[in-house]
């Protein structure tokens, strides 16, 4: 049970907000969207696997971010195993980012390969055109979100190679490019912990990095391993702003995990996924997927996320334990 003393995001009373009973043709769930502000609505891009078991990416647009969803009769987004072949097994789990110095919103997601999941990229000016620029990182990679900044003329993507192995821990990566496509100067920027904490072994990028005065907060997601299966939460995590390299802050306790009915039981048993947020004025909406089944809405305040994470252990400390 996480801590029910401290709420900083909170379930929308009707959640799921969207399932796969509202998606306009034959599916098997829908889940994992990447969410952003655009024209004055708010734009899901969610992850709908299909009856093979294949994932595409499929829109859903309402005004006021809760309700009354308006989604899209085809997919935004398809694999396109014949151009691009790291697509064979679909497409996954998108991230987007407003590019200000492009004027184009980046969709990072996973491809689903042969030799497994990889990250790719995609550009829309308008969320009606894509262009797939196709895999810019090698597999096993996933959990990628670009900053919406460059650093000293480098672009940056948080990542997630390598699954987790008896031998090594799936860790979140920080890596630089100059043009979006050649990408370098990888390193380890967020350590899985170990033994039983609840996100040792296997930890991952959630939606992409927000910014606040201090500097940019990571929601990630942290793996634990039971008898009963794995239980995906979520803790925090604050990078330097102008040196995102620097992790400042860490929070020792998972913020937010599976709990509710819809969360606990589904597709993927206690599983709480989030690949977007969007904020307006001191609201910060976290789009979640819920048992790999279902679309969930919590909220909380911006504000009291930056007091948290302020208060948060130095990243040096949170290493105590780890
Ligand atoms: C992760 C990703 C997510 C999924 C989660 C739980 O590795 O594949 O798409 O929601 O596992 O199954």
């Amino acid at each position: 049970m996480s801590n029910s003393k401290l709420e900083l995001f909170k379930r929308y009373p009707k959640n799921p907000i969207i399932t796969v009973n509202d998606i306009p043709y034959s599916a098997n769930s829908v889940f994992n969207a990447g969410a952003i502000k655009f024209n004055d609505q708010i734009i899901l891009l969610m992850r709908v696997e299909d009856m093979r078991g294949i994932s595409h990416l499929l829109i859903a647009r309402s005004k006021n971010g809760v309700d009354e969803w308006i989604i899209d009769n085809k997919p935004a987004l398809f694999p396109e195993p014949d151009k691009f072949p790291e697509e064979i097994w679909g497409i996954e789990d998108p991230r987007i980012t407003y590019l200000e110095e492009l004027k184009k919103f980046a969709i990072t997601y996973t491809a689903y390969s042969h030799g497994g999941p990889l990250v790719s990229l995609a550009f829309t000016e308008d969320f009606e055109k894509f262009f797939k620029v196709g895999a810019i990182l090698p597999p096993e990679d996933k959990d990628a979100a670009l900053f919406p900044v460059k650093f000293g003329n480098r672009w940056a993507l948080i990542h997630r190679p390598i699954i987790s192995t008896p031998y090594s821990a799936a860790h979140i990566w920080i890596s630089y490019s100059p043009d979006l496509l050649h990408w370098g100067e990888h390193r380890i920027l967020i350590r899985a912990r170990e033994g039983a904490w609840w996100d040792a072994n296997k930890i991952g990028l959630s939606p992409p990095p927000l910014l606040i005065p201090e500097g940019w907060i990571i929601l990630y997601h942290g793996v634990k391993r039971t008898a009963g299966g794995a239980i995906y939460r979520l803790g925090l995590a604050l990078l330097d702003k102008d040196e995102p390299t620097k992790v400042l802050r860490r929070s020792d306790e998972w913020i937010f995990g599976p709990r509710e009915f819809y969360e606990r039981e589904g597709d993927v048993d206690d599983v709480v996924f989030p690949c977007g947020w969007i904020v307006e004025g001191d609201e910060v909406k976290l789009y979640y997927g819920a048992a790999d089944t279902s679309i969930a809405l919590a909220t909380a305040s911006l504000e009291e996320l930056r007091k948290y994470i302020l208060n948060c252990p130095a990243a040096e400390e949170s290493k105590r334990w780890g």
